[in-house]
């Protein structure tokens, strides 16, 4: 657990580091809480990307308990602020609808280079440590180096992985792998795509294409259908989730580069804004940064000041 703490810790430590810098800098030589004071507050936290909603609703808390006396430092503030994000996280979580028997399909969209093969690659990592088969589909045809990109992570892991040429029809693709991980009994099939379309209506042309064509190989799948958001686009990744979620089904998200910027918030405004589960988080580039997303280890390593072991 301490290790995984460490993860989360490192890889928001941005975000951490500067909401506390900016809140402890709103009470320097402060006696009393004013509405300036709260204000303010509700900006660093918008700032940090936690979003309108939720940022509002920690305000409003650390309000309340300002005024019942309960709460008089900065520090209270973070442990409201954590608990209260904490719950909110929670209240979304669902274990991942893996099928038994297999195998449980898990569709991949987001745009360009917000990490989907990546994660692919990763995940492919940890399903086969959980002693998982699994196999990959290259449904992003686009490019071909998207392809070469599957196809290194199926060696590294031990996934097969179903592409075809460059060019290819990824429903056909898609079509292909789900056909395959039945008829070779796989219990996890991830399916790659590509982020990019002329227009929306043919992304979605597309994405439905592909979901008929896996529901037709392999019926009632997929089973997710997960959408990959790069945090350190701030404001834009909810634009993202807004335009996926009208295009796909998605069921779920995940959340990349929590690392690369002080963005970190971005999880709570997702989570408020969609009500859907975040179901990991990639926080650096290795393997291992890519965790199982955690409500509370999320919000300890936000807004705890101290270490944990
Ligand atoms: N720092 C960091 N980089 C990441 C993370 N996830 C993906 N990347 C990098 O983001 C880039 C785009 O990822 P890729 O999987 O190709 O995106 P795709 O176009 O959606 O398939 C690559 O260079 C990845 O190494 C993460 O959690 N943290
Ligand atoms: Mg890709």
């Amino acid at each position: 657990m301490s290790s995984i703490f460490s993860i989360f810790k490192r890889g928001l430590e941005k975000t951490a580091t500067r909401v506390s810098r900016s809140v402890a800098g709103l009470f320097t030589g402060v006696t009393a809480w004013t509405d300036e004071t709260f204000e303010d507050l509700e900006s660093c936290l918008i700032l940090a990307d936690f979003g309108v909603n939720a940022s509002t609703a920690i305000v409003k808390e650390v309000r309340d308990q300002y005024s019942r006396g309960k709460i008089a430092t900065s520090a209270d503030i973070f442990e409201v602020a954590g608990t209260l994000v904490k719950s909110m996280l929670e209240k979304n979580m669902r274990p991942i609808n893996f099928q038994n028997p297999g195998p449980t399909v898990i569709l991949f969209v987001g745009v360009n280079g917000s990490g989907k093969t990546t994660t692919i690659g990763k995940l492919a990592a940890r399903f086969a440590g959980e002693k998982r088969k699994v196999m990959l589909a290259a449904g992003d045809t686009f490019r071909a180096a998207a392809v070469e990109q599957l196809e290194l992570w199926g060696e590294r892991t031990g996934a097969a992985v179903i592409s075809a040429k460059h060019g290819a029809d990824p429903a056909a693709v898609a079509f292909d792998a789900a056909t395959a991980a039945r008829s070779r009994g796989a219990d996890v099939l991830m399916i790659d795509t590509a982020g990019r379309q002329q227009t929306k209506k043919s992304l979605m042309d597309e994405l439905a294409k592909i979901h008929r064509a896996i529901d037709k190989a392999c019926p009632g799948a997929p089973h997710e259908v997960w959408l990959t958001i790069d945090a350190s686009c701030g404001g834009n990744a909810l634009s993202q989730a807004r335009e996926f979620s009208e295009v796909a089904a998605v069921t779920g998200i995940v959340l990349t580069k929590l690392d690369g910027s002080g963005k970190g918030g971005m999880a709570v405004a997702l989570n408020n804004e969609y009500n859907l589960p975040v179901f990991f988080a990639g926080m650096g580039e290795q393997p291992d940064d890519l965790q199982e997303f955690n409500p509370a280890l999320y919000a300890d390593a936000l807004f705890s000041t101290g270490e944990k072991n």
